[in-house]
């Protein structure tokens, strides 16, 4: 399957059940996966065998629009040990026709996997596979399972809130996602669902989440950073208070200031996509670029985050999502008192989006080269912006009272630029305009 925004360690993720029960469809054994076929991500199959497993009936694709939404992946499937019903479920970001929101969809067949009835969700909410997403990994990730009997499914899955900055703290990790429990009882032989029960396991966080549109009279903005990179004599060199940082890779080549790229007459912060390796050697580099610190109102209710970005690198042109050098951000925790740690914006924004769609565009792999950003399997900038800058906007929760840093890390792997899938571009990422506020809602 594609990569998944938001969401590590994504797979085909096969899971397997046997009809147990005393049912016409006894025996039966079910198989399902994601798989790309249909290109649009993923899509979930079934296989179904009805001679125990000798032989397995083609595959079959139950989610609702195949080749025609987003992406659905990590399925689970479980037989009612009495009634014989099929359930299935999986995560599902048809959510939304763009960016990392997510919901548990699920299906169920009473024909002994001959059809599927009923796309509905198991989640009570949406939630976005990027939220939480900190220094560890994965986040969500295969741990969906259920089983069912007496006309009673009971299923666990790990779903994601909206966490503060600070969350989790002094810890280097986030405190979601959680596990979600839920027990579905239906009528066996009909279609309604009676009785639905569900928990998290830890209770939902206390943090205030203001509606996303707020008028303007009613809230108090206060400016905390501002870089357009237009001062003069840079020639260069990043501003005042701005740091470049080689993270690995055998080639330094730090983040610069630059003009010309995406026809901009402006400076901008850059950084090229470009096989510039040492002889013999690998260009795979991770560069960062580090703002100077900037200390939140401790009355803040939240934080805005917007820049420009225009990027040409390279991308799969075989996937929707994936791509192999780009960058993102991260926000990084320097209050005094704090455990020091670096956390993806994407981990705790109520709102993010790129251009006219939210989150980011693309993802990279998995990668154990050590000079790529570790494990790679990030959201990123990347691809083709179009020769244009597109507006970014973060909105960022959580974050009163603490000193906090933009640093945006760019990565690349062993081979390929922009210039492979887009002959005679060129390739890099282009940053500007960046402008970090604290907002007061006035109560
Ligand atoms: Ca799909
Ligand atoms: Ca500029
Ligand atoms: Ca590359």
């Amino acid at each position: 399957m594609d990569y998944v925004l938001g969401n590590d360690r994504v797979n085909t993720s096969p899971s397997l059940a046997v009809d147990n029960s005393a049912g016409a469809f006894s025996g039966n054994v079910y198989v399902t996966y994601a798989n790309n076929n249909n290109r649009d991500g993923a899509d979930i199959y079934v296989q179904r065998s009805t001679d125990g497993g000798l032989t397995f009936s083609a595959p079959q694709v139950v989610n609702a629009k195949p080749g025609n939404d987003r992406a659905q992946w990590f399925p689970w499937v479980t037989v009612d040990a009495t009634t014989g019903r099929v359930h299935l479920f999986y995560y599902d970001q048809g959510a939304a026709r763009s960016g990392d929101l997510s919901r548990v969809s699920y299906v169920f067949s009473d024909n002994g996997g001959q059809s599927w009835k009923h796309q509905s969700r198991l989640s009570d909410v949406d939630f976005k596979a990027g939220w939480g997403n900190d220094t560890g990994q994965p986040n969500l990730g295969d741990y969906n399972q259920a089983v069912a009997q007496n006309g009673d499914l009971f299923a666990v899955w790990a779903q994601t809130e909206l966490p503060g900055f600070t969350d989790g703290q002094p810890s280097t990790g986030m405190n979601t996602p959680d596990v979600t429990f839920k027990r579905l009882s239906s009528l066996q032989s009909g279609a309604a669902v009676d009785v639905t029960v569900s928990a998290n396991i830890h209770p939902p966080s206390d943090l205030k989440i203001f509606p996303l549109a707020i008028p303007k009279q009613d809230m108090t903005t206060t400016t905390l950073l501002e870089e357009r990179f237009n001062e003069a004599g840079l020639n260069g060199a990043l501003p005042a208070g701005w740091t470049a940082a080689h993270g690995a890779g055998q080639n330094v080549v730090p983040w610069v200031t630059s003009t010309g790229f995406c026809g901009s007459n402006s400076t901008f912060a850059f950084h090229p996509n470009a096989n510039d390796g040492p002889a013999g050697g690998s260009p795979a580099r991770w560069e960062r670029m580090f703002s100077p610190v900037f200390t939140v109102p401790a009355d803040s209710d939240f934080v805005t985050v917007d820049l420009q970005v225009c990027y040409d690198t390279e991308d799969d042109p075989n996937f929707n999502i994936l791509a192999y050098d780009g960058a993102f951000l991260r926000v990084t925790d320097v209050t005094p008192g704090h455990t020091l740690r670096s956390v993806l914006a994407e981990a705790f924004e109520q709102f993010f989006k790129t251009g006219s769609e939210l989150h980011y565009p693309k993802h990279m792999p998995r990668n154990g080269d050590p000079r790529y950003f570790p494990n790679g399997d990030m959201s990123m900038w990347a691809g083709d912006s179009g020769g244009q800058f597109r507006r970014v906007q973060f909105r960022l929760v959580g974050m009163a009272g603490t000193s906090a840093q933009l640093r945006f890390e760019y990565a690349q792997d062993a081979g390929g630029t922009c210039a492979d899938v887009r002959p005679g571009h060129a390739c890099g990422i282009a940053i500007d305009n960046i402008i970090v506020r604290s907002v007061k809602v006035n109560q």
